[in-house]
């Protein structure tokens, strides 16, 4: 009896915990997130900034002046919380594009 060979690949992507809105990975969702998300808009500073994705705060896929906006919102004004992940450590759940490649202290 003759055996046909079948190979099944799979593209398994396994991203670093995080928090939504935790730009600085302090564990805090703060004002001070909020200028960390405007220095990297504005002056290109990363100094910090462990998971690009914790400075999505609207999970748009891209990192934009809204995700200021959208946190100072939610801190200021208790409009919207951040989407999961937050307030606990977490994975995306959406495949976007954003890289969390640095291992952070989310959760340790
Ligand atoms: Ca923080
Ligand atoms: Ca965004």
């Amino acid at each position: 009896m003759a055996t046909t060979g079948i190979t099944v690949t799979t593209d398994i992507v396994i991203a670093n915990e995080f928090v939504r809105g935790d730009a600085n990975s302090d564990e805090n969702s703060n004002i001070a997130d909020v200028l960390v998300i405007l220095r990297f808009l504005f002056q290109g500073h990363r100094s910090g900034v462990h998971c690009d994705k914790a400075l999505d705060v609207d999970d748009s896929a891209r990192i934009e002046i809204n995700d200021a906006i959208y946190l100072l919102n939610f801190l200021f004004l208790g409009q919207r919380t951040p989407p999961s992940p937050y307030p606990a450590c977490g994975h995306e759940t959406t495949r976007y594009k954003l890289s969390c490649e640095v291992e952070s202290e989310c959760g340790e």
